[in-house]
Parts: C-alpha cells; structure tokens; sequence
C-alpha cells in the first residue's frame, strides 16, 4: 500500500546507465527524497544484479535524483497507524535491506556513493556500505531511526562505531542530529566532503580514474580491508599473500610493472 501517489506510475523508480566502464544507479524519487519502497528495492535489486553480470562495468556510482540521496524506509509505503495490525519489519530487513548492503559489498568493483543531498536512516547507512562516499557540502547524514523507535539497520550499528568510535556513533544513534557533509568527512565518517558547484566533475573524475584503474586489483583491495572487520593479523596475511598471489598472474599487473619500467602510463583493461 502507498499512501502517496507517485507523481507518474510510468516513471522508473531506479535509473540505470552503463558507458565507458560506469555503471551508475540512481535513486529516482525525488518528491519523497527517493526513500524505499518494495518497488524501489526491486528495482533496485534488478540494477545490481545488472552491474554485476556486465563484465564493462569497472566502476559502480550510486546516488539520488533531485534535491536528496535518500530517505531511507518509504514510511508511508505501508500501513502502520496505531490500530492497524503491526508490520514486520523483521521481514523487511531481511527481505530487502540485509542482502541490499551485503550485494554492495560483494560487487567485484569500487562501488562510490556521491551523496547528493540528504541521506537519512537507512539511506545513511546504505552510504556507508559503499567503498567510497563523496558528499555535497549541502548534504547531511541522519540516524532518524531513534525518532521513529527504531535502530540503525542496514549496518548502520556496524559501520558508525568502526568510522567514528562509539561516542559518536552512540551520540548520531541515540540523538538522531543531522550531522553535516563537512564534519561527517572531518571524522571521518565519510572520503570526503566537496562544495554543491564542484560536485559533479569531482565526481566524474573520480569515476573516470576508478574505471581505468586496475579492477581486479581495486576488488581484491576491498575484499582485503573489508575482511580485517573479521580477522586476526595471520589470517590477514594469508589473505594478502593468496590475493598477491591471484594478483600478479593477472595483465593489469604485468601492463603496471611493464609501464612503470618504460616511464609511460599504464593502460589497464581491468583483466
Ligand atoms: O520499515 C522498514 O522496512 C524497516 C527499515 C527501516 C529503515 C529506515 O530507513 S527507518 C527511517 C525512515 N526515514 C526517516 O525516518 C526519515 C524521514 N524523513 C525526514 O526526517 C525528513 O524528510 C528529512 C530530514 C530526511 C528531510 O527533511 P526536509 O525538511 O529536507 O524534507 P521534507 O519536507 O521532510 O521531505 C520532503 C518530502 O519527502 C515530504 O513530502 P511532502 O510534504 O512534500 O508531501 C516528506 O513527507 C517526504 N519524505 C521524506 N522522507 C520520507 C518521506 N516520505 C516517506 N518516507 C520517508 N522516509
């Protein structure tokens, strides 16, 4: 049930674009600040599985349409007044949110996150679960859950303590403030912060270097890093050494070395 009708039933929810390695995904919308509804999670869900089955794609950007990034949870995309019969949300994370944040993860590329404009609840987090988060200087980042009786989901409760220890993350958890693009970049809860004017290029040229960057190189880099949230030092360096390892036998490398020695820039194909 949605108790706002969309401003045109024939617009997607998700836009999907791929060219010169750039997959981008954008959240379309913009007059509820693109928060999820079932449509939008499938939709989506659908763009990703795209991306990772497109094998051009060396570079996966998402962001919002309009004004905001987004929302988080359409909170009027179903019933839940007092007297209504209660919602399981539950079902709702584990249907929608858990595998949306896990397939950013797993995807085999840089994934950035160029928030826009607002990114609250589980829009925030969602943000976080990219690699790389370049905010607009007018945008902010809202845990608006505890507003609502809720607690940060989509990793929210993971991410905020690792990023920005647990006074911080305790303090956006618990008190719900908007935090700036400026100081979310200050501690470090984001790469960086860039004035609304730049925004655009800066992305754009962020994402014309991840594309020509060594891909498979990149995805083994965030396997690396991501895997240090569950290891000890040895099991890390093993991890290291079998990447390394996978690594060197690849073209990317050899097109590296074989740059570096002839003093030319390296043309990497992502093989
Ligand atoms: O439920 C589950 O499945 C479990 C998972 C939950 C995950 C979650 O994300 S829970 C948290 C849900 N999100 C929120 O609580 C945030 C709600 N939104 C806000 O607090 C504010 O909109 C913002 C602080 C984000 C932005 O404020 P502002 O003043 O810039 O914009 P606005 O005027 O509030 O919003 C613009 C329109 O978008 C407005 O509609 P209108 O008045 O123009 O018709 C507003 O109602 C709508 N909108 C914004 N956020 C949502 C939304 N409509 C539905 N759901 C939203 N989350």
């Amino acid at each position: 049930m949605n108790g706002h009708a969309e401003a045109n039933v024939s617009e997607p929810t998700i836009l999907y674009d791929i060219r010169d390695g750039i997959a981008r995904i954008t959240l379309n919308r913009p007059d509820r600040l693109n928060s999820f509804t079932a449509a939008m999670h499938g939709e989506l869900r659908a763009a990703l599985e795209r991306v990772q089955g497109d094998k051009s794609a060396r570079v996966l950007v998402l962001t919002g349409a309009g004004r905001g990034f987004c929302a988080g949870q359409d909170l009027a995309d179903r019933a839940v007044a007092p007297g209504s019969a209660p919602v399981d949300l539950g079902h709702s994370i584990e249907t929608y949110y858990r595998p949306l944040v896990l397939a950013l993860r797993a995807l085999p590329m840089p994934v950035l996150c160029a928030v826009n404009g607002v990114a609250a609840g589980a829009g925030a987090n969602i943000a976080l679960a990219c690699d790389i988060v370049v905010a607009a200087r007018s945008a902010a980042f809202i845990q608006a859950f505890c507003k609502i009786g809720l607690v940060p989901d989509s990793g929210g409760t993971y991410f905020l303590p690792r990023l920005i220890g647990s006074a911080r993350a305790m303090g956006l958890a618990m008190l719900g403030d908007k935090l700036s693009a400026q100081q979310a970049a200050e501690w470090g809860l984001i790469w960086k912060c860039v004035d609304d004017a730049a925004f655009a290029s800066h992305v754009d040229a962020l994402l014309a270097q991840l594309a020509e960057a060594p891909t498979r190189g990149l995805a083994a880099i965030k396997r690396a890093l991501h895997a240090t949230e569950g290891t000890m030092l040895e099991a890390q360096l093993d991890l290291e050494r079998d990447l390394q390892r996978e690594l060197g036998y690849s073209a990317d490398y050899r097109e590296g070395v074989a740059a570096f020695i002839a003093k030319r820039p390296p043309r990497f194909t992502g093989e």
